[in-house]
């Protein structure tokens, strides 16, 4: 990384200020180019100093410089930041010349992603700044916060401190079987400190999802036949016509979401287009979204009509949602009852004309992701699916290690799973990670971060 980088940090538009950032081995020496003052280069680190930009004689801008040296600085680089006066016309006029003079647009996230690179963050701290900067209601910010001041990167550096003590017991008692005075890494020995790691890392997977879903909201998918009355449903949720409501069975084509707020949880609605086999092309590629929604969803509400009996399709439907978080509504209780619910369990009766059961969907929902008790949690954990569904693998392998200890596999077998677990808790921090993964995960920040 011997290139040196800029960009616009702040955003961009009429304000105050403006702030230019550079990092690298140039910085100062090319901002000390434009600047009339003094020779940033014989200053202090971290210090503020106020002049003119002039480039071929002409006064761009009075602006305060802040020169902040490696390696106490957010990247360890060189960084240097310029406050110029907001407005569109300046601040792109600073950052044109400093391109031309020698300086390279950073990349979005480059900033941060240098900071991760030369060791100032691991990569769930990096997360978190992107995550600080979009965050929108206070629990999210919180969590965020949290997790870039490290509590987050403790827990799980501790769980690998206890691993590698293990790990460095069993390469001891294999390598030198022959001395008496190592203690003898036996069954009785491994498996107390493996259920303690299984416990650590499966609360951790709990109070994990929980973040997601204070982050994110809870994704639920409203799915059914046509007609039952799914878009009806997600219209008395938002309290507004959102989707198009008529009796003409395969009204909705395409997706339609809306949000409210329940217990200060995002609760994301998701309507689909009713499914149906249909040789019409538009309905049939809505009929597909629909399906994969129900893959993707946190929770599905599967929308049946009170006014008819079940269907073929309703029982595919049935089938396709066993074993996920399910809510069954049955819709249209105003009108003569057809369907035969003696086989059917956890329902909720309604109908979207008078409103009746949807207090009652509420209150499921409450009941099935424990909203009341949400906010009592201590928000340390892991909040994207990348981090998840690395604790989940990690998770995995020691499950796999205490398998084998109870079938008596070779201890250096165990090891193999031991060491999994290890790697894989490394990934969530980045301690070891892909060149693709990086490029990946600050590809999504935003540019002057
Ligand atoms: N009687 C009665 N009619 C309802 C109720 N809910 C919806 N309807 C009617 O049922 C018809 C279909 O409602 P929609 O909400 O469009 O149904 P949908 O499931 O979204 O249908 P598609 O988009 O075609 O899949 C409309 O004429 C609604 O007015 C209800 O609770 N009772
Ligand atoms: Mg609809």
């Amino acid at each position: 990384m011997t290139d040196t980088i800029c960009s616009i940090s702040t955003s961009l538009g009429t304000g105050a200020i403006s702030i230019i950032r550079l990092s690298g081995p140039e910085s100062i020496n090319l901002v000390n180019k434009i600047f009339t003052g003094k020779d940033l280069n014989q200053v202090e680190s971290h210090t503020i100093h106020y002049g003119y930009i002039k480039y071929q004689n002409e006064i761009i801008d009075e602006v305060l410089i802040t020169i902040m040296k490696a390696p106490k600085t957010f990247t360890r680089e060189d960084i240097v930041e310029i406050n110029a006066h907001g407005g569109i016309a300046t601040t792109n006029k600073i950052l044109e010349i400093l391109l031309t003079i020698g300086a390279r647009l950073a990349e979005p996230g480059e900033f941060t992603k240098r900071a991760f690179l030369n060791g100032r963050i691991d990569l769930v701290e990096a997360e978190a700044v992107s995550d600080l900067i979009v965050s929108d209601t206070e629990d999210s910010r919180a969590l965020a916060i949290n997790q870039l001041t490290g509590s987050l990167s403790a827990l799980i550096n501790n769980e690998r401190k206890k691993i590698v003590t293990l790990l460095s017991n069993i390469e001891v008692n294999i390598d030198y079987p022959e001395y008496e005075d190592i203690k003898k890494i036996t069954n009785s020995v491994l498996l107390p400190i493996l259920k303690e790691i299984k416990i650590d890392l499966t609360k951790i997977l709990e109070e994990s999802k929980i973040s997601k879903i204070i982050k994110e909201g809870i994704n639920i998918a409203i799915v059914g036949r046509p007609n039952v009355g799914k878009s009806s449903l997600l219209n008395k949720f938002l309290n507004e016509e959102k989707a198009i409501v008529t009796n003409i069975a395969g009204t909705t084509r395409d997706i339609v979401e809306g949000s409210i707020s329940l217990k200060g949880i995002k609760l994301n609605f998701i309507d689909t287009a009713g499914i149906r086999e249909t040789s019409d092309i538009v309905e049939k590629i809505g009929v597909e979204r629909s399906l994969s929604t129900i893959n993707k969803a946190d929770l599905i509400i599967l929308v049946l009509n009170n006014a008819e009996e079940l269907t073929e399709e309703d029982l595919n439907l049935l089938k396709k949602i066993k074993g996920k978080k399910y809510i069954l509504f049955i819709n249209k209780s105003d009108l003569p009852k057809e369907l035969d619910y003696s086989n059917l369990n956890n329902y909720i009766l309604g109908n979207t004309l008078t409103s009746d059961g949807i207090d009652l969907l509420k209150e499921k929902i409450i009941e099935l992701f424990n909203l009341d008790t949400f906010k009592s949690k201590n928000l340390v954990y892991m909040s994207n699916a990348r981090q998840i569904s690395l604790v989940e693998k990690a998770l995995k392998n020691i499950e796999n290690a205490l398998d084998a200890l109870k079938n008596n596999i070779p201890i250096d077998m165990v090891e193999i799973d031991i060491k999994s677990c290890f790697d894989t808790l490394g990934e969530i921090i980045g301690v070891t990670y892909k060149d693709e993964l990086i490029d990946e995960i600050f590809k999504n920040f935003c540019i002057g971060k």
